[in-house]
């Protein structure tokens, strides 16, 4: 099987492994893991901000940014494709007990105009807006990189508003990748960042939340609330930190996958877009149908979006660390396989 599922998928790395065996460890609830205060300092600075915190997941960082920014009843703006509004169970309401409004825009960009349009003057009836949430790369968007001016602009906008910024960077990576743009200058524009090492950095588990002092402090008593205060942590955030320090620097080998998959998929017939990072999305009238051809021809995919307002759906597909050249050929060959078996 080749697993294009998602870029979660990766197993570690002898390297990560052994990386994760020796790490001194320690009770990081007390503060006193050192190789998650390693961690935690080397993505702070990674990132340009002043501290970050350990946690287990994205979603787990995500929401803690929400909910260190906002009060019950206020309300979170997002793109309506975000990965906040669309796979994290409803959280935003279940923990934070906001509101969110989401805005339209093209490949999960939200113009300075669409959020100043959705700006609400200050009024008894209604919610206090305090957050703005981005995503960068954009998973639903198919890795989309935010294109920097307008990513600058937007915040630019927000922050004009009073509103603060979150960053979805779970592939901020990617888009320092794709653009040569240094994570920090895209964190600039936010006021928190999440950022995970267990999508194309390979790591099995692990995600930080960047910010200011105070963000900071304020998220570990939140981290704590949310069950996510972890023990010996240092055994995986040792993976975290041989992830970030090694492999930031192949993400470019995952594009060029996703290129020459991308190119063998249009021969094949697949009406594709060009993909800009990681993330392959097949145009299709059935994705359901073709996942589940995919996969009877040994090729693992998921559902990118379902058809809809007389658009077709999309079948995602994602490279990584795991998938090399000999992978990428396989997979264009069963697809292929599936189109002429199709149009039969
Ligand atoms: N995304 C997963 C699924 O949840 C869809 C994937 O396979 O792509 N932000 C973004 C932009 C993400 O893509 C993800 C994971 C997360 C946050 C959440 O990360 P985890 O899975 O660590 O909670």
């Amino acid at each position: 099987m080749i697993d294009l599922r998602s870029d979660t998928v990766t197993r570690p790395t002898e390297g990560m492994r052994r990386a994760m065996l020796e790490a001194p460890v320690g009770d990081d609830v007390f503060g006193e893991d050192p190789t998650v205060n390693r961690l935690e300092e080397y993505v702070a600075a990674l990132l340009g901000k002043v501290a970050a915190i350990y946690a287990p997941s994205g979603t787990m960082t995500n929401q803690i940014g929400v909910f260190v920014t906002t009060n019950r009843g206020d309300e979170v703006l997002l793109h309506e494709d975000a990965h906040i509004f669309n796979y994290e169970g409803g959280a935003p309401a279940l923990l934070s007990g906001v509101q969110v409004r989401t805005l339209s825009g093209e490949r999960g960009v939200i113009s300075p105009d669409t959020l100043r349009d959705a700006i609400r003057p200050e009024n008894v009836h209604f919610p206090r807006q305090r957050l703005l949430c981005l995503e960068n790369t954009h998973n639903r968007a198919g890795g989309a990189v935010f294109p920097p001016e307008d990513f600058a602009a937007v915040s630019e906008a927000a922050r004009e508003q009073g509103l603060k910024v979150h960053l979805d960077g779970a592939r901020l990576f990617n888009a320092q990748a794709a653009t040569g743009i240094p994570a920090r200058e895209w964190c600039e524009h936010a006021d928190t960042v999440s950022v995970c090492s267990s999508k194309g950095l390979g790591a099995p588990v692990g995600s930080l939340l960047a910010g200011d002092e105070a963000a900071i402090r304020e998220a570990r008593r939140v981290r704590k609330a949310f069950g996510g205060g972890m023990r010996q942590a240092g055994i995986v955030a040792a993976g975290s930190l041989y992830a970030f320090e090694r492999n930031i620097e192949r993400l470019p080998e995952d594009h060029e996958s996703a290129r020459k998959l991308a190119d063998g998929l249009r021969e094949a017939g697949y009406a594709i877009a060009p993909p800009e990072t990681n993330i392959v999305l097949v145009e299709s009238d059935d994705p359901a149908g073709l996942i589940e051809a995919l996969e009877r021809a040994g090729v693992l995919a998921t559902l990118g979006s379902a058809p809809a307002g007389g658009r077709p759906g999309t079948v995602r597909l994602c490279t990584h660390l795991d998938v090399d050249d000999e992978a990428v050929e396989a997979a264009v060959e069963a697809a292929t396989r599936v189109a002429v078996a199709s149009a039969r």
